[in-house]
């Protein structure tokens, strides 16, 4: 299952974005360090469900499908507040980070109205620029990852250059607890271009290193959060910044979406997660102010394109991370399992996954006595080591 952070300082509202998107029920408040043990639960990605140009209804397992969209699910996890210095043990210190260790992808949750300090107490609006919250975070991060692979580095570097093992491969053993690979450390030494003798390195090589890992193995979007009471200037202002340092930054309310939620849930309105509208349906049971309410709502999403909440998991999957969904059936003519439920499973898989890796994360066994896949669409043929694209229903054929 894929796994996303979302983090950020204290009081940001990253508990807020958690409970609009999975509907569980936290602590939310509007003080620092709320949020003491991290809560996991399921988010969503939306992506056209296929059952659509089958013409006939599918019977999702553990996907949901909502008028031809299917929902699938992905691991969130909202941690305790950062602060400044939590890598050397201040706050909460490392524990947040430790939450974060399987992540695929970041969501930094920060207050675009400027209204709260370093330390998630509440200031007048516009005091903080959130711009410098993106900068601190980068750096909690990085330094986290220093500190793992400088531990001794001295020894290490020594025993490195007499015995010539590959550095990458040394590094990722020292963060495979971060689920951060051999491949991830190559790409950053070969973009950083560090000494060849790693005994020359120091502090600061190492820290370079790291900000590279970190932007590579666990890449970010930017929840500009609290929009709805951000003022407009300095919200643009913030997203241009963030664009101009490679990053988007998308703008939120995670107040507005847990609100449409709960309206939602308790049958007032009609809401899809991620629309950019709804429609209210029972007015008879709303309060004036209610209304109102509702309807200022619905001009933040007319701006914005919706509440921005689904938004933004969405650009961390499909864009970040580069996912794609992919539907295993076992009869390519109905699409169904063999209960004869129609398009059952669905899975996201990195751009370049193959058939072989399809079949592997069905069932082990199949992965071990894969013959061949047929595309349910065309009926063709394809090979173990076929590029799987977005969307594709997929039969596998394997000895018995
Ligand atoms: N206006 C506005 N307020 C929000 C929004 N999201 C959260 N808040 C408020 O911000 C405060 C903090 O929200 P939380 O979700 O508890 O923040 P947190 O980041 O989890 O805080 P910690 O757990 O303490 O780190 C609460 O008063 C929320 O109601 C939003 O989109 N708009
Ligand atoms: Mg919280």
């Amino acid at each position: 299952m894929v796994e996303i952070g979302l983090v950020g300082k204290p009081n940001v509202g990253k508990s807020t974005f958690f409970a609009a998107a999975t509907m569980h029920t936290v602590e939310i408040a509007n003080y620092p360090f709320t949020t003491v043990e991290a809560n996991r639960g399921m988010g969503y990605v939306r992506k056209p469900c296929p059952h659509v140009e089958l013409g006939v209804p599918c019977n999702p397992k553990k996907s949901i499908c909502i008028e031809g969209t299917r929902y699938i699910p992905v691991e969130l996890i909202d941690v305790a507040g950062l602060v400044p210095e939590a890598h050397a043990g201040r706050g909460l210190g490392n524990k947040f980070l430790d939450d974060l260790r399987h992540a695929d992808a970041l969501i930094h949750i920060v207050d675009a109205t400027g209204a709260t300090d370093a330390e998630g107490n509440m200031i007048a609006p516009k005091t903080r620029n959130p711009y410098e919250d993106v900068k601190f975070l980068e750096k909690e991060i990085a330094y986290w990852i220093a500190n793992i692979i400088g531990r001794g580095w001295i020894r290490i570097a020594r025993r490195l250059e007499a015995e010539k093992v590959k550095i990458e491969s040394v590094i990722a053993e020292r963060l495979s607890g971060l689920n951060i690979g051999e491949k991830e450390v190559h790409a950053a030494l070969n973009n950083i271009g560090l000494d060849k003798k790693p005994t020359k390195w120091n502090e600061n090589d190492i820290l370079k290193l790291s900000f590279e890992i970190r932007r590579i193995a666990k890449p970010l979007v930017i929840a500009a959060n609290k929009a709805d009471a951000a003022d407009e200037d300095y919200l643009r202002e913030f997203i241009k910044i963030c664009d101009r340092n490679g990053y988007s930054a998308i703008p939120v309310s995670a107040d507005y979406e847990l609100a449409l939620k709960r309206a939602a849930k308790a049958g007032l309105i009609k809401y899809n997660p991620g629309d950019g509208d709804f429609e209210i349906v029972k007015e008879e049971k709303l309060t004036r102010r209610q209304i109102e309410a509702l309807e200022k709502i619905r001009e933040f999403m007319k701006k914005h394109g919706g509440t921005g909440v689904q938004k933004v998991i969405e650009h961390a999957v499909f864009n970040i991370l580069k996912m794609i969904a992919v539907y295993p059936v076992e009869d390519e003519h109905k699409w169904t399992d063999k209960d004869g439920n129609v398009l059952p499973d669905v899975y996201l898989f990195r751009e370049g996954a193959t058939a072989l890796d399809l079949a592997y994360k069905v069932h082990t066994e199949l992965g071990e006595n894969f013959i061949r896949a047929i595309d349910a669409r065309t009926k063709r043929i394809l090979g173990h080591d076929y590029i799987l694209k977005d969307g594709d229903v997929i039969k596998i054929v394997a000895r018995r």
